[in-house]
């Protein structure tokens, strides 16, 4: 089954914004494989966003991701990458739809609340960054034949 990493920024923690985030996922159906508080090292937040390295705004979003606690999950189900990218919504938040958690909760796009991996073999990556293999657990909740066909 598909899975991809979300992390909770650390303007999420701070608004007290984590419940009502995480309950999105668990009312589309999605499991949630992993979660930890994570006060994020200088070093992983350069691997984590390796891709953004030469861009002008890169010192700042490694330090505003490093500067308090973010919530890291890996969440599972069918279509999970993609589907979850439509729930957090544009990297603007003012561009971001209605509904969406950008839309609803942001304003500038460097808090911007939540990240979301962008494709499988980014999700691949940020799994095997952020998480051990023994720190995902494998589970089957007992709602699954109510959830899929
Ligand atoms: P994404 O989070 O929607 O995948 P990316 O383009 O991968 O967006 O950018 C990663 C993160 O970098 C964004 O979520 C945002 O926090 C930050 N970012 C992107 N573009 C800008 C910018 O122009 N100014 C400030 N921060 C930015
Ligand atoms: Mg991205």
């Amino acid at each position: 089954m598909e899975r991809t990493f979300l992390a909770i920024k650390p303007d999420g923690v701070q608004r007290g914004l984590v419940g009502n985030i995480i309950a999105r996922f668990e009312s589309k159906g999605f499991k949630l494989v992993a979660l930890k508080m994570v006060k994020v090292s200088q070093e992983l937040a350069e691997k984590h966003y390796g891709e953004h390295k030469e861009r002008p705004f890169f010192p700042g979003l490694v330090q505003f991701i490093t500067s308090d606690p973010l919530i890291a999950m890996v969440w599972e189900g069918k279509g999970v990458i993609a589907a979850a990218r439509k729930i957090i919504g544009a990297t603007n938040p003012l561009n971001a739809d209605n509904g969406t958690i950008r839309g609803e909760f942001g304003i500038d796009v460097g808090r911007n609340i939540i990240h979301g991996s962008d494709a499988q073999d980014t999700a691949d990556r940020e799994i095997s960054l952020w998480f051990t293999s023994e720190e995902i657990i494998s589970w089957q909740p007992s709602v699954t034949s109510w959830v899929y066909e």
